[in-house]
C-alpha cells in the first residue's frame, strides 16, 4: 500500500476526482476488536449490525460526542459509507483509486466487503486501486477499520494498562509519554479518483540556481500497458501562465533564465514565487494519455558549519511548534482554522514553523509554498524511547512515507526525524546513525535535525545531524517563576552544542503555560505577563547568539494552545500558546510580532 509516489490527488485533462468527506456511519467495537470481524461488520451496512452515531469526516471522533468511553476510546472503532462510480470511468477502461489522506493509527479498509488496503502510522496518505473491486450498476460499500492502540513498538510509541475495580477488569487504558492528545479518526479528506490506464506515477523535481538562472531537474515515472511506447512532455509555467521552458523527455534538466526565486516571507517582495511544472505522457500516435501539474518553486537550501543558506543567502528562522489541533474536530483538517492560522503568521512576521510532532496534512504545505513560510518537516517519531529494530523499522517507514510525499514542496527545508528521543541511551547511537542514513538514501538537498531535549555531553544523536535544535524550557520547567538566568542558560547552552559539533544550532522549543486573561504583575508564573517577561529574557540570548554567528534560529512553544491528555500540569490542556486555542492573541502575540517583524526589517 506504499508503493506508488503518493501524487496530491487532482482533476486533470485526463483525470477525474470524487471527494467523499461528509457525514459517515461510525460504531465503537466492544473491547475485543474481533467481534466486528467475526460479525462480518465489513460485509454489510453497519447499521445492519447494530446501533451506529454519524460521524464527520475529516475529524477527529472523540470530542464530537458527550460520551466520555467516545473521547477516551482504546482500540477499534468502525466507519463505513456508500458511493457511486460514474458508468464513464469504466467506459474509458480509466483505472479506479481509493485514498486517504490520513487516518490515526492504524487502518484497514474494505470495498464491497473485500479488504483493499491496511496502513499503519497515522498522518501519512495511503491509497489502493479498486477497478476491480468496484460496481458500476449499483452503490458500493465503504468500510474503514480504525485503530488507535499505541504500543511500543508503533511510531510513536505508547503503552496499555488494563483498570481494574476490585478483581474486575473493566476498561484498558492508553497512555503515552507525549503531551497531546491521542485524537484519532479518519483525520484528513477521502478522494475516489480516476487515472488513465497508462498514468503518471510520480514526478520528483529538485532545483538549482546560477546567478539569475534556475535550474529544474526532474525525473517522471509512469506505470501501465502502454508504458514502453510513452514520451514525456514537460512544460513549466510562469505566474501569467507563459511558458518558460519544456522538454521532451521523462528525465532531464531545464533551464530558466532570469528566473524568480521561492524566498521565505519578508525576505522578498516576491516571496513564494511558484511556477507551475506540468507532465503529459504522450502515446505512440501523439496522443495525450495521462496530465498532471504540480506547483514547484526554484530555491536552493546549503549549509555550512555555522550557517544555514536559502538561495546563497543566510537564513534567520523565526516560529513556532504548532499541532493540528482544534475545537470539537481535533485533529481533522480544517481549511478554515489554517487559513487563519497562516494569517496570523505573516500577522506576527513569522517565517518558518515545525510540523511538530508529525506530518501535517498536504493542503498545509501547499500554503506555505504560497506564503512564502518555510517548514521543519518532522516525521512521527515523538518521544522514542525503546530503541528495538521493530522500531527503527516503522520508523524508516515513516520517512519514507514522509519524504515520498514532500519531496518536492519549496517550503520544506529541513527533515526533523525525531523530537526529544531518549537520545542519551547508548542504543540511540546506531539508531538514529541509521536513520539519518536513510533520509540520505532518499534525499540529499535537504539538512537532517532532530528536536533534542538531553543534555549536548549525555546525548548520542547529534554528531549523525547537519544542524542541532534543542528544546529547553528555563524559566518554567526549571527555575519555575524566575527570570533572571534565562539568558544565560539559553546562551550557554547554545554554546555548548556549537562546541560539541560545530554545526548551526536552533532552540526549536521554549515557553510557558499563560491562562489568557490571567493578569498578575510584577510577572508570576501562568500570567500574561509572565509569558511576555520569560520570552524578553530569551529574546535578550538570542539577540547575543546571532552575534556569535552560530545560531539560525528562534522556535517559541507554540502558536496555540492545544489539547493533551489529563495531568495536574495541564489546565485543560496545554497553554504554552501565543494565541488560545480559538486563535485569539495572548499578550505574547503582540510581543512577538513587533519581534518579528523588527528583524525582518533589518535582515
Ligand atoms: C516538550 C515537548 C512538547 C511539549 C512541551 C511542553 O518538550 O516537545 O511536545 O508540549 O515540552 O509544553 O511540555
Amino acid at each position: 500500500t506504499t508503493t506508488g509516489g503518493a501524487l496530491y490527488p487532482q482533476a486533470t485533462e485526463t483525470r477525474d476526482l470524487i471527494n467523499l468527506d461528509g457525514i459517515w456511519n461510525f460504531r465503537k467495537s466492544p473491547s475485543d476488536p474481533e467481534v466486528g470481524y467475526r460479525g462480518g461488520w465489513y460485509e454489510q451496512d453497519l447499521v445492519k449490525t447494530g446501533p451506529v452515531i454519524p460521524m464527520p469526516v475529516p475529524s477527529s471522533y472523540n470530542d464530537v460526542g458527550e460520551d466520555i468511553t467516545l473521547r477516551d476510546h482504546v482500540g477499534v472503532v468502525w466507519y463505513d459509507r456508500r458511493f457511486y462510480v460514474p458508468y464513464s470511468w469504466g467506459a474509458t477502461g480509466q483505472r479506479i483509486w481509493l485514498r486517504f489522506s490520513s487516518v490515526h493509527y492504524a487502518a484497514e479498509v474494505f470495498v464491497n466487503g473485500k479488504s483493499v488496503l491496511f496502513h499503519e502510522i497515522g498522518h501519512l496518505p495511503f491509497e489502493a486501486e479498486i477497478t476491480d473491486v468496484v460496481k458500476y450498476n449499483t452503490s458500493n460499500l465503504l468500510t474503514v477499520v480504525v485503530d488507535n492502540t499505541l504500543l511500543s513498538d508503533t511510531i510513536p510509541q505508547g503503552s496499555i494498562k488494563d483498570i481494574y475495580v476490585g478483581p474486575k477488569k473493566i476498561r484498558q487504558e492508553q497512555s503515552y509519554t507525549f503531551d497531546f492528545f491521542n485524537y484519532a479518526g479518519i483525520h484528513r479528506s477521502v478522494y475516489l479518483y480516476s487515472t488513465p490506464e497508462t498514468y503518471i506515477d510520480d514526478v520528483i523535481v529538485n532545483t538549482d540556481i546560477q546567478g539569475l538562472t534556475g535550474f529544474v531537474v526532474y525525473n517522471v515515472t509512469y506505470r501501465g500497458s502502454n508504458a514502453e511506447k510513452v514520451q514525456c512532455l514537460v512544460e513549466v509555467f510562469d505566474k501569467n501562465d507563459t511558458q518558460v521552458a519544456g522538454y521532451n523527455d521523462c528525465a532531464g534538466l531545464l533551464e530558466i533564465g532570469n528566473a524568480k526565486f521561492w524566498f521565505p516571507y519578508l525576505m522578498h517582495p516576491e516571496h513564494g514565487y511558484l511556477y507551475t511544472f506540468k507532465v503529459s505522457l504522450i502515446g505512440s500516435l501523439g496522443e495525450i494519455l495521462d496530465t498532471y501539474s504540480q506547483k514547484i518553486g526554484i530555491r536552493t537550501i546549503t549549509w555550512s558549519n555555522t550557517t544555514i543558506f536559502i538561495n546563497e543567502k543566510p537564513l534567520y528562522m523565526k516560529g513556532f511548534g504548532m499541532h493540528e489541533d482544534s475545537d470539537l474536530r481535533g485533529k481533522g483538517w480544517d481549511p478554515v482554522l489554517w487559513v487563519k492560522n497562516f494569517n496570523l503568521i505573516k500577522w506576527l512576521g513569522a517565517n518558518a514553523f515545525r510540523t511538530s510532532h508529525y506530518p501535517y496534512a498536504e493542503e498545509i504545505y501547499q500554503l506555505a509554498d504560497e506564503y512564502g513560510i518555510m517548514i521543519i518537516n518532522e516525521c512521527p517519531g515523538v518521544d522514542i524511547d525503546i530503541f528495538t529494530n521493530n522500531l527503527l523499522a516503522k520508523h524508516k517507514q515513516s520517512i519514507t512515507e514522509l519524504i515520498r510525499r514532500d519531496k518536492n514542496h519549496p517550503s520544506v527545508i529541513m527533515w526533523s526525524i525525531a523530537n526529544e528521543p531518549r537520545s542519551g541511551n547508548k542504543l540511540a547511537d546506531k539508531y538514529f546513525g541509521e536513520l539519518v542514513k536513510h533520509v540520505k538514501s532518499m534525499d540529499l538537498s535537504r539538512p537532517v535535525t532532530i528536536a533534542i531535549s538531553v543534555n549536548a555531553l549525555l546525548d548520542k544523536s547529534g554528531r549523525h545531524l547537519d544542524v542541532i535544535m534543542f528544546n529547553r524550557y528555563n524559566g518554567w520547567y526549571s527555575n519555575s517563576g524566575s527570570t533572571v538566568q534565562i539568558a544565560h542558560n539559553v546562551i550557554e547552552e547554545a554554546t555548548n552544542w556549537y562546541r560539541l559539533h560545530s554545526k548551526p544550532v536552533i532552540m526549536s522549543e521554549y515557553g510557558a503555560d499563560t491562562i489568557a486573561g490571567l493578569h498578575l504583575y510584577p510577572e508570576f508564573i501562568w500570567s500574561e505577563e509572565y509569558q511576555c517577561a520569560l520570552l524578553s529574557e530569551h529574546f535578550k540570548a538570542f539577540d547575543h547568539l546571532r552575534q556569535v554567528g552560530f545560531f539560525a534560529g528562534e522556535f517559541i512553544w507554540n502558536f496555540a494552545d492545544f489539547k493533551t491528555a489529563q495531568s495536574i500540569t495541564r489546565v485543560g490542556g496545554n497553554k504554552k500558546g501565543i494565541f488560545t486555542r480559538n486563535r485569539q492573541p495572548k499578550a505574547a502575540a503582540h510581543h512577538i510580532r513587533a519581534r518579528y517583524h523588527a528583524i525582518a526589517a533589518s535582515d
